[in-house]
């Protein structure tokens, strides 16, 4: 009777082993998924975040005339002499622009968003082909182009076109 019992009681502790290696296996697997989603969360949310702040640019911009307004002719590409943000009254003066913080379309610094930025690149595009870079005032046609980075590396690039009138 004895015997039977220290069988039955060896029996188990190994069932038990088994139990905590099989235990083992889970959690392994388990932490091993959830590393998977929170990497594949993060960049998710950068992407969303990346998006955010282009729409930024873009809602700052869409009111703005393609040239300067106090100019009748095209006379210059990027802004006219001694604006800065503040005053930046047309979509051209944004051309070669880096802005980090980035900026709200308030014109607002978003130090929320330190780590990322925004790269704005105004150009003139050929009209029957909006593909087509052509020089600056040749066409009435620009694409802007919102590169934003998260520290050094690119998150998203988001293009648009608006029409010279
Ligand atoms: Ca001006
Ligand atoms: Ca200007
Ligand atoms: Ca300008």
């Amino acid at each position: 009777m004895m015997g039977n019992v220290k069988h039955k009681t060896g029996f188990s502790l190994i069932e038990v082993l088994i139990a905590i290696i099989f235990i083992g296996i889970a959690i392994a697997s388990l932490v091993a998924s959830n590393s998977a989603f929170t990497q594949a969360n993060g960049a998710g949310t950068n992407l969303s975040t990346a998006e955010f702040l282009s729409e930024q640019i873009r809602e700052l911009t869409a009111m703005l005339k393609v040239s300067d307004p106090d100019s009748t002719s095209w006379t210059n590409f990027g802004a006219e002499t001694g604006e800065t943000l503040a005053d930046f009254d047309d979509l051209d003066d944004f051309d070669g622009k880096t802005f980090s913080p980035p900026i709200g379309a308030q014109r607002n610094t978003l130090n929320d968003f330190a780590a990322f930025s925004q790269q704005i690149t105004v150009e003139n595009v050929n009209p029957s082909d909006f593909e087509d870079v052509v020089a600056d005032r040749t066409s009435d046609f620009v694409r802007v182009t919102v590169k934003v980075f998260l520290n050094s590396e690119q998150v998203s690039t988001t293009s648009w076109l608006r029409c010279r009138y």
